[in-house]
């Protein structure tokens, strides 16, 4: 290399340093110091390394890059920006502003070229192993001899504090496990998190060691900014393909000020002074503030060209491909538009009383084997809890080591981990990712669950065992205050559904409304599958609520109740009946998509002339107000759950026709007094 080759080198790593820097300093908030020492790094990753087009962020065979680190936000729009995506340079002057493309953390969906949100540490890495995941199913499923049609690597920066998170060490460890030699992440190890130098919490010195263990090959770079080195490390990685890579690599926090190596570098900007230090430190003019040096522009914008040239070059072997393997290429395009295959529906099964009660997490499990038959882009698993949860896939094959055509995910005991990878899955393009669990550790995914309703990503998270209906296990394992925390996350659709034809339903609208999550709560216990001649049809599923057995006049009280507590509100109909009461049952398997609902279907379904409402859900009542009101009543659950058998819980816990028919008859007076006294 040359002298002026290795100017302008300097000048377009200290370019994404002052970018970053000067982004921070006008907003006045975010995250300069990672920027600034990741800059060497980043720049031989994307000028020497990544493969991506920026005119077609969503070329299928890019390479990913994530930035888990998500906090050092401003290295990711710099690149991206300077790299020729959409995004200008007025975008970076917005930085942290309201309605910019370049918000505080990187935001998937908003801002051209981000591959996830990340922000919470170890969302990120974990996203990256779904991605490699998705990636090496696709390669199984399509690549021939001599037709390499997928053939990318994901990337990813991970910081200390990507380090300590728990995820990170779940998805480490499935993914050395699974041997996914696509993976080549980075680890900033710049020795500061927020309160100090990492040792104050950290002394876990052998990283190595520790994803060593894991079955990852570690490299090890001590100056992160020897670009020769990191790049001599990049294609070591490379080489190694059947187990993911690590590179270590030493970097200083606030690289070039005098806040370097220290966590005050983190978080804050520079300051007016420490800044202008740092620019006659590197070398680098005062004035004007997002200073691109012309060369500098043009010398990453050529990611342009090459980018066209490697998609152009792709889409010609793609066509060769096309011509040998017309109906896998058919598949291709389908997969990467998510669609569904023609007639993937039509065995779906119907459910009939006369087969006798059956589990709501049975019948999904002969939903879900009956589409997965159809729909070889659907995969997923569970967190070893496939038996109980009823998701395998039966004769659909086993995703291992070395194998990696088989459909049925195995998470280990990792929900945390299993609910980022299904995101990175969904992320990667060509896959309809499912999961499952117990409700109950919904707790432990929680954090990805939001964050695919905030990224309002379709995937499908499986819960059963979802009230103290499940019985012996005790209130460790019984679900009391999840259901109404997880409809509480925005842009979430969660479906109770009430007996096996519902649960059909539920996974229909699944499959089919592919705009955000979407979450099964299923029941352990049995319930009865309802006459679809004598109710309701399952059909109004979509509807969120229906009315399941109404009445000819209007009903004295209405009877709402979700998922296994349906049945109940049938029998205490009959008996309210038997005592000239008339009730009417309103079937509520997804109080959202109820509330999506024109305010006309609202009024039919729950009259706002009916005060006397009484909702039943084995769960915490909060949030049901919304739809009974002040005057109505909830029968649920204000304390934990308890270890007995299911029927003994929840007769125990208020949930016997007994209680239910007492509370609808208060409940009739009740309103009835009230209505007399405004009167
Ligand atoms: C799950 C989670 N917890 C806490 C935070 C707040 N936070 C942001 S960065 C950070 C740690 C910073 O240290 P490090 O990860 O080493 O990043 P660096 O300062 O070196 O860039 C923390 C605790 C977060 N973003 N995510
Ligand atoms: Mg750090």
């Amino acid at each position: 290399m040359n002298a002026s080759q290795m100017e302008l080198q300097d000048l377009s790593i200290n370019t994404i340093r002052f970018l970053a820097a000067d982004a921070v300093e006008k907003a006045k908030s975010g995250h300069p110091g990672t920027p600034m020492g990741l800059a060497p790094l980043a720049y031989v990753l994307w000028k020497v390394f990544l493969k991506h087009n920026p005119k077609n962020p969503k070329w299928e065979d890019r390479d990913r890059f994530i930035l888990s680190a998500g906090h050092a936000s401003m290295l990711l729009y710099s690149l991206l920006y300077l790299t020729g995506y959409d995004l200008t340079l007025e975008d970076i002057k917005q930085f942290r502003q309201w309605g910019s493309r370049t918000p505080g953390h990187p935001e998937y969906g908003h801002t051209p070229g981000v591959e996830t949100t990340t922000g919470p540490l170890g969302q990120g890495f974990a996203n990256g192993v779904g991605m490699a995941m998705a990636q090496r199913y696709l390669a199984a499923y399509f690549n021939r001899e001599g037709h390499k049609i997928v053939d990318h690597y994901i990337y990813c920066i991970a910081s200390d504090g990507d380090m300590m998170e728990g995820i990170t060490s779940e998805a480490a460890s499935l993914a050395g496990d699974l041997g996914l030699g696509k993976l080549i992440y980075f680890y900033d190890n710049n020795h500061i998190t927020i309160e100090g130098p990492t040792d104050l919490a950290f002394s876990e010195e052998n990283v190595k060691k520790r994803f060593e263990a894991y079955g990852w090959q570690v490299l090890v770079g001590h100056h992160g900014t020897d670009i020769d080195t990191i790049e001599h490390l990049i294609k070591q990685a490379h080489s190694e393909e059947r187990k993911p890579s690590l590179i270590i690599v030493r970097t200083h926090i606030g690289y070039g000020s005098p806040k370097q190596d220290t966590a005050a570098a983190h978080g804050a900007m520079l300051g007016e002074e420490d800044l202008k230090l740092t620019k006659q430190k590197l070398d680098w003019p005062l004035e004007p503030s997002f200073y691109v040096p012309p060369e500098v522009l043009s010398h990453y914008r050529e990611a342009l060209k090459e980018g066209e040239e490697a998609e152009k070059e792709w889409n010609m072997r793609f066509a060769k491909y096309a011509k040998e393997f017309p109906k896998l290429a058919k598949d291709w395009h389908k997969f990467m538009a998510g669609e569904l295959s023609e007639g993937w529906d039509k065995d779906l099964p119907d459910f009939d009383p006369k087969g006798g009660p059956i589990a709501t997490r049975t019948a999904s499990g002969e939903v879900l084997n009956t589409v997965a038959a159809k729909l070889p882009n659907l995969i997923g698993g569970s967190a070893d809890l496939a038996p109980s949860t009823d998701t395998y896939l039966k004769g659909l094959g086993d995703f291992l080591k070395g194998d990696h055509k088989g459909r049925n995910l195995h998470f280990g005991v990792r929900e945390h981990a299993m609910g980022a990878i299904l995101n990175g899955m969904y992320l990667h393009g060509g896959i309809i990712p499912f999961g499952a669990t117990f409700l109950i550790f919904s707790d432990y995914m929680r954090p990805p669950i939001r964050l695919a309703a905030l990224m309002n990503i379709p995937v499908v998270f499986v819960y059963t065992h979802d009230s103290i209906g499940l019985g012996e296990d005790g209130p460790t394992h019984q679900p009391v205050e999840q259901l109404i925390a997880l409809r509480a996350i925005p842009n979430m659709t969660v479906i109770r559904p009430a007996d096996a034809n519902e649960t059909r339903e539920a996974w229909v609208y699944a499959l089919t409304n592919r705009k955000g999550p979407v979450i099964l709560v299923l029941a352990r216990q049995k319930v009865p599958v309802l006459d679809q001649k004598k109710y309701g049809s399952a059909k109004n599923l979509n509807k969120g609520a229906y009315i399941l057995s109404g009445t000819k006049n209007p009903p004295q009280v209405i009877l709402i109740a979700t998922g296994s507590e349906v049945a109940l509100a049938l029998a205490s109909q009959e008996k309210l009946a038997e005592q000239n009461v008339s009730s009417s049952v309103v079937s509520m398997p997804s109080v959202e998509l109820f509330d999506a609902q024109p305010q006309e279907y609202k009024d039919r379904i729950l009259p706002p002339s009916i005060k006397a409402r009484l909702v039943i859900e084995a769960a915490s009542p909060k949030g049901w107000r919304d739809y009974v009101g002040l005057e109505g009543d909830v029968i649920a659950i204000n304390r934990f759950g308890a270890s007995a058998p299911g029927p003994v819980a929840m007769e125990n816990l208020g949930f016997s026709v007994e209680n239910v028919v007492n509370h609808a008859l208060a409940l009739i007076k009740k309103t009835k007094e009230s209505t007399n006294t405004v009167q």
